[in-house]
């Protein structure tokens, strides 16, 4: 038996549902009772740590976690201002989206940043932003309800993170610059060329397969023999369909693996060109 392997994930938060079932479809099973700081997977060689997202850079780079889940936002931000935080990003996981973004209010007649006052809970990223674009601004750190700041007089302007845009409208703020978008990544303290346990290697495998079979869907459709080249160039990320012959003449089934998105304007798509009875279906896992 190798040595386990501890993966730190959020103990609750934004990232906490997605995070535990992406570790459950990779073949991880636990329990959690949303007290404990560890959980023992019951059926591999892995530890679960339980803790705040803002703890999981340090934990990793520390090789107290070998693996980690958390937010672009939050590993970039850490990383301005301590050196000691080396964990690198391995994985996209396509989950917890977001960007961070400068907003004002909506009446407000801000056309730059200079010399203007800034509320954000990003000051190490806001302050590289600045610089590299030569505004001189004052930053202000808020931990939370960055949002009201404007409206108290401590800002001009903020910046935050961003996803469904609710928060700003309800609050008369507006959007208008983004400095970064983020999602949740793996991390690791090494790059993944680095890692050298096999047990690590092949869990980020998994992780992987999860990740991409989210994405992509198996689709099932019936068309005419004539139309078969025109459908297979609609399938979006389809590499080599498979073709079945149909007891109906002049008939076929396309059943192919899309590894990008079916929309319904590609299923519409699909239909004038001649296809029918098309399935779309979710993909559980993949492995290449
Ligand atoms: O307790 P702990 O420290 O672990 O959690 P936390 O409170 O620091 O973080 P949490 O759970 O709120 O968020 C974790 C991560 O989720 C963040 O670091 C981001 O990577 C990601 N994420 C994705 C978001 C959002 N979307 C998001 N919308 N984090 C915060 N927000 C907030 C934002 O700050 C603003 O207040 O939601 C509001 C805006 O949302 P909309 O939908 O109204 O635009
Ligand atoms: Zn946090």
């Amino acid at each position: 038996m190798g040595k386990r392997i501890t993966i730190a994930i959020q103990r609750k938060g934004r990232l906490f549902e997605n995070s535990k079932n992406l570790l459950i479809k990779s073949g991880i099973n636990f329990t959690t009772n949303g007290e404990k700081l560890l959980a023992r997977s019951s059926n591999m060689n892995v530890d679960i740590l339980l803790v705040r997202d803002d703890d999981i850079p340090s934990l990793v780079s520390k090789g107290v976690a070998d693996l980690g889940i958390v937010g672009q936002n939050v590993l970039a931000e850490q990383s301005t201002s301590n050196r000691k935080i080396t964990a690198k990003a391995i994985l996209d996981l396509g989950f917890s989206k977001c960007r961070l973004a400068f907003a004002k209010p909506s009446n407000s007649k801000l056309r730059s940043l200079k010399n203007k006052t800034i509320a954000t809970s990003y000051p190490g990223l806001v302050k590289n932003y600045l610089r590299k674009n030569s505004i001189n601004a004052e930053i202000i750190k808020i931990n939370g309800s960055v949002e009201l700041t404007p409206y108290i007089g401590i800002a001009d302007c903020i910046c935050d993170l961003i996803s469904s845009g609710a928060t700003l409208e309800a609050n008369n703020l507006i959007e208008f610059k983004s400095l970064m978008n983020s999602e949740a990544v793996l991390i690791s303290s090494s790059n993944i060329k680095n890692i050298s346990d096999i047990n690590i290697i092949e869990l980020v495998k998994r992780f992987e397969g999860v990740i991409n079979a989210a994405e992509s869907k198996y689709v099932m459709l019936n068309a005419d023999t004539n139309s078969i080249k025109q459908i297979c160039k609609l399938l979006p990320g389809a590499d080599s369909p498979t073709i079945i012959p149909l007891q109906q003449k002049n008939k076929v089934a396309i059943h192919a693996l899309c590894s990008e998105p079916v929309f319904w304007e590609t299923m519409e798509k699909l239909k004038q060109n001649g296809a029918s009875s098309i399935l779309v279906m979710p993909v559980e896992k993949i492995l290449n």
